[in-house]
């Protein structure tokens, strides 16, 4: 417990209190109870004067929100599609996921300056978000603003997360321009996030299929071989070994990749790894499925089969994979997103990607905590904790600690739901995971003492969220704790460049 305190500070009364949870952070799990005031925690103690507010957790988890730090906003995708949430839909259905925070991308495309696009995404965050958020940049184009000046500045701002991708002929990277940005992100304080699939492969094996007509969704899943990421991987894992730079390989579905991963790990790389939902509870078996419904489960990197589920459970337990998040990609059954050509829609004309924010933290509560294969506190640092440190949020996201904010998901554990679509509070017209049934759910959810979902209602209203700027992510923060006497390699990076990141 951080505090004893039985009086409030300065004998103000709590806005809130949180009374006779049984509190779990990434650390600790204890009995208490936790007052708040203007926003923030201000004691945890066993026996907490009245607030202006009680609120009696009795029997229920007491848990840091959620911090789902990968998920696809109101973005325009490498295709042209927009996604079918905005950030008012998407907000709304993460904190009934017991979510108070999400990390979705400000998408450059190759036209646009990062500049532009942040100010974009922010204005329309701002306008419609009901809990915190912080951005990633997705880079697409390295000319010398972007390079010199608008990432720079992105990053000051507390945009210290920058996504490259590998694959996608509009969205991807050469090896020289993935290495001129893991330089400039070591440089300002950012943190790099990686899409690895190796393009040729993936475009090889889709012009084969195509010319045989194999182009029902299934073949997806064939074309976005396991090996093309394990091989990307592999790649841009040495890139940032030769640079000594940290990186992170998001949404990873394959046992070889993670063989890959931990083969690094264990030589000392920086290396971080995330993976989803859909590796470890959908298989390319439900890709499969007449027609085009196997279109709802199309996203890459595809889901793959059980041997690779078991080993994401492996990487989650064991640590080389520290990362659980939603990559809530959303895309509706229909012409908008998965079906531009109707019932004739080929596998590379579909929309990639799932949504899930809603059912990420309830499917890894059930199959992960209530089967004994994750402690709470895992539990806790898979959806919340790890987030927080991995993107520089810590501490004031993704604990409960006197003086973080109040987020704190009151969590029902014996509460059994089958998931349906109507449950949800996205703007899909499917769910990939309809009819699983799980046991947990999030009951209350408070976002900086804010009480946004309480008795299956929304509490606030649309701008309530606040943007989070982020500061340096605690990988690079320890990369340049450990760093050896300066190489000739480490000289040609350059040195970092001090201000708030320094
Ligand atoms: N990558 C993602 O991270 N999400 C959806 C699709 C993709 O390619
Ligand atoms: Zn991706
Ligand atoms: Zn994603």
């Amino acid at each position: 417990m951080t505090s004893t305190a039985t009086t409030t500070p300065g004998d103000r009364q709590f806005d809130l209190v949180v009374r006779n949870g049984k509190v779990a952070t990434a650390s600790d799990t204890y009995q208490a109870d936790i007052g708040i005031i203007d926003g923030r925690i201000a004691a945890i103690a066993d026996d907490l004067p009245k607030g202006k507010r009680d609120i009696d957790a009795r029997g229920r988890w007491v848990m840091p929100g959620g911090v789902d730090s990968h998920c696809h906003v109101e973005q325009l995708s490498g295709m042209g599609l927009m996604c079918a949430d905005d950030f008012y839909s998407a907000t709304v259905s993460a904190a009934f996921g017991g979510n108070t925070t999400i990390m979705p991308f400000a998408a450059q495309h190759r036209e646009d300056s990062v500049r532009d696009v942040l100010e974009d995404y922010s204005a329309r965050a701002a306008e419609k978000s009901v809990i915190d958020y912080a951005f990633h940049v997705i880079v697409t184009n390295l000319d010398e603003q972007t390079l010199n000046e608008d990432l720079p500045r992105a990053i000051r701002q507390g945009v210290t997360s920058l996504k490259v991708f590998m694959t996608y002929e509009r969205m991807k990277l050469d090896d020289y321009q993935i290495l001129d940005t893991l330089a400039l992100a070591d440089r300002e304080g950012a943190l790099v996030m990686v899409h690895a699939e190796n393009n040729d492969v993936i475009r090889w094996l889709g012009d084969r299929l195509t010319e045989r007509g194999l182009k029902a969704p299934k073949y997806h899943a064939v074309a976005h071989a396991g090996l093309a990421e394990t091989e990307a991987t592999h790649r841009v894992v040495t890139l940032s070994r030769v640079l000594e730079t940290p990186i992170l390989i998001v949404h990873v579905s394959e046992a070889e990749t993670l063989d890959c991963i931990r083969q690094a790990q264990q030589k000392g790389a920086a290396l971080y790894a995330e993976t989803c939902p859909q590796y470890l509870f959908l298989t390319a078996a439900d890709i499969d499925k007449p027609g085009v419904e196997g279109a709802k489960f199309c996203c890459s990197p595809p889901p793959r089969d059980e041997r690779c589920q078991t080993a994401m459970w492996q990487g989650l337990t064991e640590g080389s994979l520290t990362l659980y998040s939603s990559d809530h990609a959303p895309y509706r059954w229909d012409e908008t997103g998965k079906l531009p050509k109707g019932e004739k829609t080929g596998f590379r004309e579909m929309a990639n990607g799932l949504p899930g924010l809603e059912v990420r933290m309830p499917l890894l509560f059930s199959e992960g905590y209530r089967k004994g294969r994750l402690t709470i506190n895992e539990f806790v640092a898979l959806t919340s904790t790890n987030h927080a440190r991995t993107y520089g949020l810590y501490p004031r996201k993704g604990t409960i600690a006197v003086g973080s904010d109040a987020d704190i998901v009151i969590w029902d554990e014996g509460r059994e739901i089958t998931i349906t679509n109507d449950l949800l509070h996205d703007n899909v017209d499917y769910t990939p995971y309809e009819g699983m049934k799980v046991t947990g759910w999030a009951d209350t959810v408070i976002n900086r003492g804010r009480v946004v979902v309480e008795n299956g209602e929304l509490k606030v209203s649309r701008g309530t969220g606040e943007f989070l700027p982020c500061g340096l992510p605690e990988p690079v923060a320890k990369a340049r704790a450990n760093r050896q006497p300066d190489t000739l390699i480490r000289e040609l990076v350059g040195k970092p460049t001090g201000g708030d990141q320094g």
